[in-house]
């Protein structure tokens, strides 16, 4: 059976196990019972080979963000470029763009908060050196990248969560700010009184900043920030501080980052995949499209949107999509243009 017939069985499966009123976890039982009795779940789209190194290429600096907002992040990463920054310069100039605008939904200021009404942001940066950097569960903090890119720089941890990230944020002389704007606070009113407080698991709504760098010296960078979760739980944190899952940067090999429902990104540590593929040769393109290949895989029965992105060193560039309407920004010397990531 094919990967997509196998899949849609599941599906179909589950579906049917729902409509008969059977409790979950029979379903459940049903569904793996039935997984059991096909073929191994996740074969390869291609072989692999094995490289070690993707030899940089010098004077043709380029830069991927997601989503349309990554027009602007690129432009603010490029002036940053000119301005005689790195690759790191780039990503922390893209980010702070888009954490800025009020009039995002996912990003900083004005994102959606969770069930409870709290704006909680996540942040992750890796630069040309392999270091790392992140905060999660923070809140009251304009520009979480930045923060995020401290704590990689000026301590010897790698994650900071909640109230010692904000804690740290004030040491540093980070001023404390609102987040929920009010229009957030009006869509998270109009949601509470519809909703029945679960998370919200949407294939269209997700618009988190992911942004990968390479400078003219073939220094290769990237960062990725989000409020994440519309109405998630509170406390729920997601793939977007996770080093290896909502972004990860080797850099011999390249970077890829991740925007999509994050449980499904941390399950199969995507980021890591997509870099670990490249690695083995496979170009960006094809190590994004294995990446959402092994969601599917192993997530058959769920409807779910993830969306993958990668840079090499030689600054190759790829996305792919599991549903329609992901789209990612590509800017180097020649020009800036949105390209719409394939899916499938
Ligand atoms: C998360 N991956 O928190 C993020 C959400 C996202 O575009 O990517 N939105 O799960």
């Amino acid at each position: 059976m094919g990967n997509s017939n196998r899949r849609s069985f599941l599906r179909n499966l589950a579906a049917t196990g729902a409509a008969m009123g059977l409790a979950p976890w029979s379903v459940r039982n049903m569904v793996h019972a039935a997984e059991d009795n096909l073929e191994p779940a996740c074969q390869p789209l291609s072989e692999a080979n094995h490289e070690a190194f993707i030899a940089p290429v010098k004077g043709m600096a380029t830069m991927v963000s997601t989503w349309n907002h990554g027009i602007e992040a690129n432009a603010a990463g490029f002036l940053a470029l000119t301005q005689g920054g790195t690759a790191m310069d780039m990503i922390e100039a893209g980010a702070r763009v888009v954490e800025a605008d009020a009039t995002g939904l996912s990003v900083g200021i004005g994102g959606l908060p969770d069930r409870d009404g709290h704006v909680t942001l996540d942040a992750c940066c890796m630069d040309h050196t392999g270091n790392a950097g992140a905060v999660c569960f923070v809140q009251g903090v304009l520009h979480p990248l930045s923060l995020a890119r401290k704590v990689m720089e000026d301590t010897p941890h790698v994650m900071l969560a909640g109230a010692g990230a904000e804690q740290f944020a004030r040491e540093i002389g980070v001023d404390r700010i609102e987040l929920l704007t009010d229009v957030s606070r009006r869509a998270w009113e109009t949601w509470r009184q519809t909703s029945n407080y679960a998370p919200v698991i949407n294939i269209e709504n997700h618009d988190t900043i992911g942004l990968l760098a390479l400078d003219d010296e073939g220094r290769i960078a990237g960062g990725c920030t989000t409020s994440g979760l519309a109405y998630k739980m509170h406390g729920r944190v997601g793939d977007s501080p996770i080093i290896g899952a909502g972004l990860f940067v080797d850099p011999d090999i390249g970077g890829a980052t991740a925007t999509g429902l994050g449980e499904a990104v941390m399950k199969t540590v995507g980021s890591f995949l997509v870099v670990e593929l490249m690695r083995q040769g496979q170009s960006p393109q094809q190590a994004c499209e294995e990446a959402v290949h092994r969601i599917m895989c192993r997530m058959p029965t769920q409807d779910l949107q993830v969306g993958y992105l990668a840079l090499s060193t030689s600054a190759e560039t790829g996305g792919h999509a599991i549903h329609e309407g992901f789209n990612y920004a590509l800017t180097n010397h020649a020009g800036a243009s949105l390209i719409d990531a394939t899916f499938g």
